[in-house]
């Protein structure tokens, strides 16, 4: 078989089955990345969501034995929300990121790459296929750099001329010749505004991010939150989107390509006195088929907390004290009595006076203290 009609005729298919945008890359040993990679783990910056060793991260071969080529494929997914409800007085919202916006983008992809896996295999039967979404080995921007796919920012995103950032990522490893495609020529130039309006300097450098210090991170961990971010959060309850919004590649790039992205308002941008209340099984149905639940309800139900917080919404004080007496998660009635101390009635500080006689947590008890202390200020 000609290869190079073949690599034709599947950019073709891709299109019939919805892939945005696709490049092919050679199997060459990602050598920059793999230092990249090594610094950035010396340095502390990893979020350690990232799979795999710094060999299987950067050798595709160690994936797929005889290994040939890599596809790269891009989805687009919207930039705005169609009748978005408004955040309120008395009726406070959250947000999620957009990359959380309707259907588990994992699945969507998947679904995409097993249709082009079909095609090539039926063709090409001899063919050996392995595609990965995000929680496989390989650097998903990485592949899609040099496959073409589009620029790598100072915000660290591939950043595409079609759809700005606002893209998803995943590839498929083959033992297929295909010839690779040229990375594009594009930069960010003299712009640095992503750097400059990061909320937490999570990004150290164009191009460089403390994952320790990004609000994406920062979201999805269990545990309470450091002080120093509390305040940056604002009403996000997963992941962040601020270093692509303020982005000038992403001007005007808000694509409805598929309809499996559309968001339900009401669940990426929910309101946050009832998620403070919701049982497992609501939040299963409500959020479980969107990526930002992936690490359950307790970190959302913490952001929630904060966000209510950062309104200072008196309205959430009867269900915080609730939360700060009676959830049996520390990390919830420690960022309850937390909450209460910044929105700082007086009713909220004699209930956290009264729990604090309860409370046998170590940690709970210092968040107490913490909350008490915003009287002072
Ligand atoms: C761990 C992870 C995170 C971590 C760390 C992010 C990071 N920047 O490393 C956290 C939780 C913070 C995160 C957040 C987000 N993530 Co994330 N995440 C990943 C994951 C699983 C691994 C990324 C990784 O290995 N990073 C390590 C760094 C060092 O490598 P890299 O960014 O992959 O590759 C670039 C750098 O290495 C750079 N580079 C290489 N050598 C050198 C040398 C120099 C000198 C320089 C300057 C740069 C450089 O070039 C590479 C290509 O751009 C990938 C999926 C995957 N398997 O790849 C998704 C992925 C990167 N995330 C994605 C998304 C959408 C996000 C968020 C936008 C979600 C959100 N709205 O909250 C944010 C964006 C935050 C940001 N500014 O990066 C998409 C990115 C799509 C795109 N268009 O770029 C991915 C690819 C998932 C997917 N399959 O679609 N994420
Ligand atoms: S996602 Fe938010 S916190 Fe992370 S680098 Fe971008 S702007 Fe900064
Ligand atoms: S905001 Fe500017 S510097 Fe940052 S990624 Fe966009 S173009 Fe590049």
């Amino acid at each position: 078989m000609d290869i190079r009609t073949f690599k034709e005729e599947v950019v073709a298919y891709s299109k019939e089955v919805g892939i945005d945008k696709i490049g092919f890359a050679s199997v060459d040993v990602f050598g920059e990345l793999k230092a990249r990679l090594k610094r950035q783990q010396d340095l502390g910056y990893q979020s350690g969501f990232e799979k795999g060793s710094l060999e299987e991260r950067t050798e595709p071969n160690r994936l797929l034995p005889g290994a040939q080529s890599i596809i790269s494929v891009a989805l687009a997914y919207p930039s705005k929300m169609h009748d978005a409800p408004r955040s309120v007085k008395g009726e406070r919202r959250g947000i999620f990121c957009r990359a959380s916006w309707g259907r588990d983008y994992h699945d969507v992809l998947r679904d995409r790459l097993q249709k082009l896996a079909a095609f090539i295999k039926e063709r090409f039967p001899e063919a050996e296929l392995s595609s990965m979404v995000d929680t496989g080995e390989l650097s998903d921007r990485a592949v899609a750099e040099r496959a073409g796919i589009g620029f790598s920012g100072k915000n660290s995103a591939i950043i595409t001329e079609e759809f700005g950032s606002y893209v998803y990522l995943g590839e498929m490893v083959t033992n297929i010749p295909f010839e690779p495609d040229e990375p594009v020529d594009d930069s960010c130039g003299d712009c640095n505004i992503c750097v400059d309006t990061c909320p937490t300097g999570a990004l150290v450098e164009g191009g460089q991010l403390n994952a320790q210090r990004c609000i994406a991170f920062l979201t999805q961990t269990k545990d309470f939150l450091p002080d120093e971010f509390r305040t940056k959060l604002g009403n996000r309850l997963y992941g962040c989107d601020t270093c692509q919004t303020v982005c000038p590649k992403n001007r005007k790039k808000d694509f409805h390509n598929h309809k499996e992205f559309e968001p339900d308002p009401e669940v990426a941008k929910p309101k946050l006195i009832p998620l403070l209340s919701i049982s497992n099984r609501e939040f299963k149905e409500k959020f479980g088929p969107v990526s930002g639940s992936w690490r359950g309800k307790k970190p959302i139900q913490r952001n929630a907390i904060l966000a209510l917080a950062h309104y200072k919404d008196k309205t959430a004080v009867d269900e915080l004290i609730r939360l700060m007496k009676d959830d049996p998660r520390p990390v919830i009635r420690g960022t309850a009595a937390y909450g209460l101390g910044k929105i700082g009635t007086a009713a909220c500080y004699a209930a956290i006076e009264e729990a604090q006689a309860a409370e046998e947590n170590e940690d709970v008890l210092f968040e107490m203290e913490k909350g008490l202390q915003f009287q002072n200020q």
